[in-house]
């Protein structure tokens, strides 16, 4: 390790997204043999206080308020991107521009017009060997990254249908107060940006197939919320005073893909019971597979090529050395959580950026996912009329795949 090279980052933000981050470069060169050791060098937040209280938390060696300032240091090479959407585009284009490698959350800006510029931006910084990547962290969890395997290698035969829906619970309760994921200005949209991309875009990188029509509706149950007095995790405490919901509660579409699949997707944060599931059926020719994020240790397989008395769904326990990412981690069977995702996210971007290739999700597969939510919420708004992905944002961006860890 200490002959490695450091790969100095910057945070730009702190809150449930910085956390997870943060464990992800930290635990990152722990387990995996990186090219360059990550230095977790800056963390900036607009409230001095509570940026040095996060940077402490998580193991940030200093602060800044300004994320300017970050983008601005010689000593800096990666700007990673977890503050809400609003932002993500001057920060990106900005950092780009300087040199730095950026990692940015999900979904990758507000408008396609934004993540338009942001993928044009990325494009001209790999010409000079820097690069862009978009967290879609739920590629990494291992029975995902082996789901899109098991497709690629056939297993599934000819994919037909695809269920994809992202189920959370967290604003069944009308007193949960008005975060920022709440509100249209700072978030782009409700379910549909924050759980809906993820799940579009899994299906995307599960299939190998891009959606490139679809049909959709929103949904927003409760209008108004009180507004919030202090932030923590998802939402925070509620103040006395009210304020308007201006993002949907629920989204639901339908879609059909550019490999003949068709799909429904739903998301929803008032899915009462469901916690965070994140469920991907994809039913093919010779079988089928299925995934469930609060059973993110296994998957379910069907082999209908297998002798008619003996078909069923197995449960494969995606713990084993060959599977993607495993062998770094424990003894077969010792499962892994939600926050391995980040560690394997980290990784990829550090085996990407250092050893000069494209990490993926490149920022034109988010500004193809954004293209996706565009189309979705112009269909809403048109009463569900048909909307094809590629009309709002010109040339179609293609999704790239990543190559698991088992695969190298
Ligand atoms: C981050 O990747 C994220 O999409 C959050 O923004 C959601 O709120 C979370 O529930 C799933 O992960």
């Amino acid at each position: 390790m200490p002959n490695k090279p450091p790969l100095r980052i910057a945070m730009t933000g702190y809150g449930f997204m910085g956390a997870a981050h943060s464990q992800g470069w930290r635990v990152a060169p722990r387990f995996f043999d990186l090219p360059a050791e990550p230095e977790m060098t800056l963390l900036v937040g607009r409230n001095a206080e509570a940026a040095s209280a996060a940077a402490e938390k998580f193991g940030w060696a200093e602060t800044a308020t300004d994320w300017r300032d970050a983008v601005a240091r010689d000593d800096i090479d990666v700007i990673d991107i977890v503050t809400p959407g609003d932002s993500h585009v001057d920060i990106a284009i900005a950092a780009l521009e300087a040199g730095k490698h950026v990692l940015c959350e999900k979904p990758l800006a507000n408008s396609v017009e934004e993540a338009r510029a942001m993928a044009d931006a990325a494009a001209r910084a790999a010409e000079r060997g820097v690069y862009a990547m978009v967290g879609f962290t739920y590629r990494r969890v291992p029975a995902a990254t082996f789901a899109r395997d098991l497709v690629a290698s056939g297993a599934v035969g000819e994919v037909r249908q695809v269920r994809a829906m992202y189920l959370q619970d967290w604003l069944v309760d009308p007193e949960v107060p008005l975060a920022w994921r709440l509100q249209k200005h700072l978030a782009g949209s409700g379910a549909l940006g924050d759980i809906g991309a993820h799940a579009i875009d899994l299906a995307q990188f599960i299939t190998g197939q891009k959606l490139t029509s679809v049909s959709g509706m929103l949904e927003t149950f409760v209008k108004q919320r009180p507004k919030l007095a202090s932030s923590s995790g998802l939402a925070g405490t509620a103040s006395d005073e009210m304020g308007d919901v201006t993002v949907d509660d629920l989204a639901l579409f339908t879609g059909r893909f550019d490999g003949g699949a068709v799909g429904s997707f739903e998301a929803t944060r008032m899915s009462t019971g469901r916690k965070n599931a994140l469920r991907i059926e994809v039913a093919g020719s010779k079988g089928a597979i299925s995934f469930d994020l609060e059973d993110l240790n296994s998957l379910g397989f069907y082999d209908a090529t297998a002798p008619a008395g003996r078909q069923g769904f197995t449960k494969i326990m995606v713990t084993e050395p060959v599977h993607p990412y495993i062998e770094a981690w424990w003894p077969s069977g010792h499962t892994l959580g939600y926050e391995h995702g980040f560690t394997h996210q980290a990784r990829d971007f550090v085996v990407g950026v250092v050893g000069g290739t494209q990490p993926t999700p490149s920022f034109a597969d988010g500004l193809q996912v954004q293209q996706v939510l565009d189309a979705v919420e112009r269909s809403a708004e048109s009463g569900s009329a048909w909307i094809p992905t590629s009309e709002s944002a010109g040339s179609p961006a293609s999704v790239s795949s990543l190559v698991s860890p088992t695969k190298e």
